[in-house]
């Protein structure tokens, strides 16, 4: 029995599955062939779409066939088109819901001229997005750590949300852009969320029950310390057989309740939650414990790398927070259990606007690997300003693939809530559907994502439209770069919840980030040579480059280097004038970004304009807080005066 496609609630928008998005599809008569429950879902969809614009599911002569020939997982599916008629097949219902979706991003194109037989398969098996959504309101980090989409899309008032129609619906735009699994609740997992994995597992299961009709899997953040914490045990050594049985009883116990329940997401040892350092144990005993639990169910256990000490003392001056992960974790290379993945950050700090892409990521060829990005804006404006990361994650992804790629995995940090846009910006919604179809294919060009993203989520958008949304989206994630913290640096952000400039406000503090600024110079050296050492975790050739200033990258030369601020940039000017010419010209690009947007007021329905008109009116003001923070800092430490002489203060 299929279920209907899920109906928003009044209000609330879309995104990228408008009712307009499926009229080419929904004009056709239509066969569709298997059965299983993927194939219902399909049929159910096919069938909204027809009785909205007046196709017909038929029994013969089809312009459009989605079949299934078998039940298997796999997710590929071939399309092609011959005399008048498309072909979608897949080997199971999985397959044949991402074929479904991707004749709707062809849109009118899948029914014109002919098309070659092709075979399209996600590069990366596991798509997943990690909610640091808390069950009951956290005092300090409220419904969703790092959230600025509203509250959780499914906890409410400390329990699972009882109308599911709104998962389902996120379910279903998940699947759009190609993601399969969902972790539902925060990595730092406070008292109540502990139990989702034991007594309320039966809430787990109904947000599964939601999410599989749309063929995504569901996992659960958990503590290390639950069979203390929940069972009662004196410890929670991973090689106590006590411990090891606990786990044991309570996953067959959550398999009850989710038969293809994803399996564990863990933050160990990390940030104050518990870890199998207590027990003077590793890592790999820690996960592979936890793997040997889920294994007899085919479950995964996703293991976070962001092991570091956020204890340091500022005036240690060879501890380096960046060496954390590759310290930790190389030497474990090897002794992972198959099912249990290493969930390594794509940078070695912590999402900042730029980072080297962390080299743990290339340095554990014996370890499934899942790489993490944020699509929550921590760091980069939490939608409030407009930044899209699709440029970044992409340089990332192809960072050291040449011999294909050194992960299996890709998870991003949701920015998804219960906010009428889902995002709080409604442009930020490029960053989720972004994500998606990077995890299908890492390679693909972010530019065709995200003309993909405008053209479903703005049907028929006439060209002005499409242009300026092009415009302010694609270089945004630059502009953001140009206005905050310069040249990989990072950080200057406000102290606890990371919004706004503050150069120095994490300079004397224990999270071991700092910049090192004097009236010389400013950077961290991480050469080997005469720094902490982190450039030689890379292998050749950026070890190499990395290590001098000389050959590093412009954009990361404050990450790998301290340098005198008359220090000369291969673009030509002086790191001080970099400083100062970058920030003016970030709030320019705002400036002009916001005129654009206000030119569109005509062509965007009116609700969505204002708030994102509204955002931008804070983007501004924030921008140029983060310009004249930064311009005045460097200008009172170096005594430099600007070379064009505009206003610092
Ligand atoms: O980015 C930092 C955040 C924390 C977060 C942590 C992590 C969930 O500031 O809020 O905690 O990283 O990734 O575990």
């Amino acid at each position: 029995m299929s279920l209907p496609v899920p109906v928003l609630s009044e209000g609330v928008d879309p995104a990228w599955l408008p009712e307009e998005a499926f009229r080419a599809l929904g004009g056709r008569r239509i066969l569709i062939r298997g059965s299983g429950p993927l194939v219902e879902t399909v049929h159910a969809e096919a069938a909204e779409a027809c009785a909205r614009f007046g196709g017909a599911l038929v029994s013969k002569d089809p312009e459009l066939v989605l079949e299934s020939t078998g039940d298997d997982e796999s997710e590929a599916f071939t399309l092609g088109r011959r005399d008048g008629r498309t072909t979608v097949t897949a080997s199971g219902g999985r397959g044949l819901l991402y074929g479904f979706f991707h004749v709707v991003r062809l849109g009118a194109a899948a029914f014109e001229g002919e098309r070659q037989l092709r075979e399209h398969r996600p590069a990366l098996a596991v798509r997943m997005l990690d909610h640091w959504d808390n069950v009951a309101v956290h005092p300090v980090m409220g419904q969703v750590e790092r959230g600025y989409a509203g509250g959780s899309l499914f906890w409410a008032d400390g329990r699972a949300r009882g109308d599911l129609e709104r998962v389902r619906a996120y379910g279903r735009l998940l699947a759009a852009c190609g993601i399969n699994a969902v972790a539902v609740n925060n990595v730092n997992v406070h008292a109540a969320e502990a139990r989702l994995l034991t007594d309320r597992i039966g809430e787990v299961a109904d947000i599964a029950g939601a999410l599989r009709p749309y063929g995504i899997r569901t996992h659960l953040s958990v503590t290390f310390a639950a069979p203390m914490v929940l069972g009662g045990r004196e410890t929670a050594d991973p090689l106590d057989d006590g411990v090891r049985e606990w786990w044991a009883g309570a996953t067959a116990r959550v398999y009850e309740a989710i038969p293809d329940f994803g399996g564990y997401v863990v933050k160990a040892d990390s940030e104050g939650q518990p870890g199998p350092f207590a027990y003077g144990r590793s890592h790999a005993d820690g996960a592979n414990m936890l793997a040997a639990a889920l294994r007899p169910y085919g479950g995964t256990v996703h293991w976070r790398a962001f092991v570091y000490d956020h204890r340091q003392d500022w005036r240690d001056r060879a501890t380096d927070r960046a060496r954390a992960a590759y310290d930790h974790f190389v030497p474990l290379d090897g002794e992972f259990a198959a099912n249990a993945v290493l969930q390594v950050k794509h940078g070695p700090m912590d999402f900042q606007v730029r980072e080297p892409v962390s080299p743990l990521i290339s340095a554990m060829s014996h370890t499934a690997l899942a790489v993490e990005l944020q699509a929550t804006q921590e760091y980069t404006g939490q939608q409030r300003h407009v930044c899209w990361l699709g440029p970044m994650w992409s340089e990332v992804l192809r960072f050291g693939a040449r011999d294909g790629l050194p992960f299996e995995e890709l998870v991003a940090v949701s920015n998804a809530g219960d906010d009428p846009f889902w995002t709080g910006h409604p442009l930020a919604q490029a960053n989720l559907y972004t994500f998606g179809r990077l995890a299908w294919r890492p390679d693909a060009d972010p530019g065709g994502i995200l003309d993909e993203w405008i053209g479903l989520t703005f049907p028929g958008a006439p060209g002005r439209l499409a242009d300026g949304l092009r415009s302010v989206l694609d270089g945004s994630w630059r502009t953001y770069e140009k206005y905050t913290a310069p040249l990989g640096v990072g950080f200057m952000v406000q102290p606890g919840h990371h919004y706004g400039p503050s150069v120095d406000g994490y300079e004397y503090s224990p999270w071991g980030t700092y910049h090192f600024a004097d009236r010389d110079g400013v950077g961290v050296d991480r050469s080997r040579a005469t720094g902490t050492g982190y450039a030689g975790q890379y292998a050749k050739p950026w070890a190499e480059v990395y290590e001098s200033p000389e050959s590093c990258p412009d954009e990361l030369l404050l990450f790998f280097h301290h340098v005198p601020y008359g220090h000369v940039l291969k673009s030509g000017r002086t790191v001080i004038q970099h400083i100062y010419d970058t920030h003016f010209e970030g709030v320019e690009e705002v400036e002009r970004a916001r005129k654009v947007w206000a030119s569109l007021a005509d062509v965007v329905a009116p609700e969505r304009h204002a708030r994102v008109a509204e955002r931008y009116e804070e983007q501004l003001r924030s921008a140029r807080e983060w310009r004249d923070q930064i311009n005045s800092y460097f200008f009172r430490k170096s005594g430099v005066p600007d070379g064009r002489g505009r206003t610092i203060y």
